[in-house]
């Protein structure tokens, strides 16, 4: 075939109406609204996967439906590119205008200038494998999807219910099969076998954890963690909490790891559950962001967000590099974006070079992919680690000279096994979380200890045109409006340890203000003053004012 079937397509688009007037846009998490609004976009995704697929080379693309920690009404989907990392971004305006053709004939045409422009073999194979999370409009979107894929002629695999963690590693799996890079057998059982055999090698001799509270935010992760809780078996104890994926308006809802970071307290269901001193982590709607917290002595509730997990993981593993004789060998980093907390960052230079990039998995994955090791998380939780292929083919072809070097080496191989270098995945990161605290025998306070956070305030905005706000310096500087900057810095000139910046979101019609300082109060009074300035600047309504905190 080297012409699109149109005939076919305009079919199946027939069935697919854009009906909506919304704008798509394909943003840092790919399309993500309302699941009711989105039958068409996942039509148009459905073709659209089997063109990247065509273009390259008929390698498997993959399609994951989620909104992550969006409320349950929300759904999306999102494209992984063959190497099991995101779409790339020169694709995502295609995306986008697709998704906005009014009618089957503008999208046919849009489709055709498309396949123009990218110079798409049409006579190559498409092959995707798509996956979605447990939110009630999946289905209906699932079969869009599917009408895309026999649109196009896509050879298509369903990976059913899944994270999206296990999505990114089906991809790679799949592409790598029988390849030096063979990334793991390509099924679910097989991302099981990989992750447990090698937590279990890292945690051969050591004291089996104690049991991990695990609140699954009502969402795949449930479904997914209890089966991974059968590979793990006694080896490493787990206690689900919010499981309940078919109770209407439950998902992500006083639960999950976005309600940790962005309220900073204990989810209301965990109250009864949680002993002092006991760990216990949030998943997010699709697994992909990892909290761990806990209750002191005293009951009082403390946060392990990506920043700690990042101090935690990259202080291991430069150790471990050190203790293998290999630190002149391998180039360790850290990338993190302006929401790192100012402890964190100071922490982890001392140790090892640390990078800012602007927000969005893409940018830090990019980043962390310049070093042998590059470690990257996002204070929200979504994280891994990347170790490239030259130093994977060096440390299984090292010859230690001592037993000491040796046993570092085995631990970095295994450490490379259990994380999931495709993407941030909360239930990788948990493992790789419980193996260090194993090792250094630490509990959450030792943990914790590392260094103690700035406190600190996000405040939403809502301004009457987000798109005003520019920035630079990886978020941490606004360009536009003007003047805007000057004022922010004046601001945080006057509190101790001062620091704030303001960027748009990508994924929300807002603008977002981070503050931090010496004490809560600062941290807050800051954010609140800035907020107040932003929507002086550019806002609307006087009602949505932020109100000041004080
Ligand atoms: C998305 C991003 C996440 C980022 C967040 C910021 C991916 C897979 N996810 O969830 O990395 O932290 O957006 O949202 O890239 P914001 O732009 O609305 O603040
Ligand atoms: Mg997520």
């Amino acid at each position: 075939m080297n012409s699109l079937p149109l005939g076919k397509i305009t079919l199946f688009s027939d069935l697919h109406p854009k009906l909506y007037p919304a704008y798509f846009n394909y943003g840092t998490a790919g399309f993500r609204m309302p699941g009711k609004v989105l039958d068409s976009v996942l039509f148009r995704v459905g073709i659209l996967a089997g063109l990247r697929s065509k273009k390259m080379d008929g390698k498997t693309v993959g399609i994951m439906v989620t909104a992550s920690h969006n409320p349950e009404t929300d759904n999306g989907v999102k494209m992984v590119d063959p190497r099991g990392e995101m779409l790339d971004s020169s694709w995502e305006v295609y995306a986008t205008t697709l998704a906005n053709s009014s009618t089957t004939e503008m999208f046919l045409s849009t489709l055709e200038e498309f396949v123009e422009a990218e110079k798409i073999d049409l006579s190559k194979p498409a092959r995707v494998v798509y996956a979605r999370d447990t939110r009630p409009s999946g289905p209906a979107l699932v079969a869009a999807l599917e009408d895309g894929f026999a649109a196009i002629g896509a050879e298509a695999r369903n990976a059913g219910i899944t994270t999206t963690p296990i999505l990114h590693y089906l991809v790679k799996a799949i592409n790598t099969k029988g390849t030096e890079e063979c990334f793991g057998d390509d099924s679910e059982h097989g991302y099981f076998t990989k992750l447990s055999e090698a937590f279990k090698k890292l945690l051969l001799g050591k004291p089996t954890p104690s049991p991990l509270v695990i609140d699954c935010a009502n969402g795949v992760g449930a479904p997914i963690a209890a089966k991974l809780a059968q590979y793990l078996a006694a080896s490493m104890p787990m206690l689900l909490t919010n499981t309940a994926i078919d109770n209407p308006g439950a998902l992500n809802n006083l639960c999950g790891a976005d309600y940790i970071k962005t309220t900073q307290k204990i989810p209301p269901s965990l109250m009864t559950v949680l002993q002092p001193g006991q760990r216990a982590c949030s998943l997010d709607g699709d697994a992909d962001r990892l909290m761990y917290y806990y209750l002191d002595s005293r009951g009082q509730y403390h946060m392990l967000d990506g920043d700690k997990i990042a101090a935690l993981v990259a202080s291991f593993i430069v150790e471990l590099v050190k203790a293998a004789g290999l630190e002149n060998r391998i180039k360790i980093g850290v990338v993190q974006t302006a929401y790192a907390n100012g402890s964190s960052t100071k922490y982890l230079s001392t140790r090892l070079p640390v990078k800012c990039v602007s927000t969005g998995v893409k940018h830090l994955h990019h980043a962390a992919e310049h070093y042998d090791v590059g470690i990257y998380f996002e204070a929200n939780g979504h994280g891994t680690v990347l170790f490239s292929q030259q130093i994977q083919n060096i440390l299984s072809g090292c010859q230690p000279s001592t037993l000491a070097q040796s046993i570092a080496i085995n631990h970095l191989i295994n450490l490379a096994q259990l994380i999931n270098q495709t993407v941030g995945d909360a239930l990788s990161d948990m493992l790789l979380v419980e193996v260090v605290l194993a090792h250094r025998s630490y509990g959450c306070v030792e943990w914790d200890s590392l260094y103690t956070d700035l406190p600190n305030r996000l405040v939403k905005v809502l301004v009457e045109d987000r798109n005003i706000f520019k920035t630079e310096d990886a978020e941490r500087r606004l360009v536009s409006p003007p003047g805007l900057q000057e004022k922010i810095n004046d601001l945080s000139h006057k509190y101790d340890s001062g620091r704030s910046f303001v960027r748009p979101s990508g994924t929300e019609d807002v603008v977002r203000v981070y503050a931090e300082a010496a004490t809560k109060q600062q941290a807050d009074e800051l954010a609140f003053r800035i907020a107040g300035v932003v929507y002086d600047e550019a806002g609307g309504d006087a009602s949505q004012r932020p109100m000041e905190f004080l």
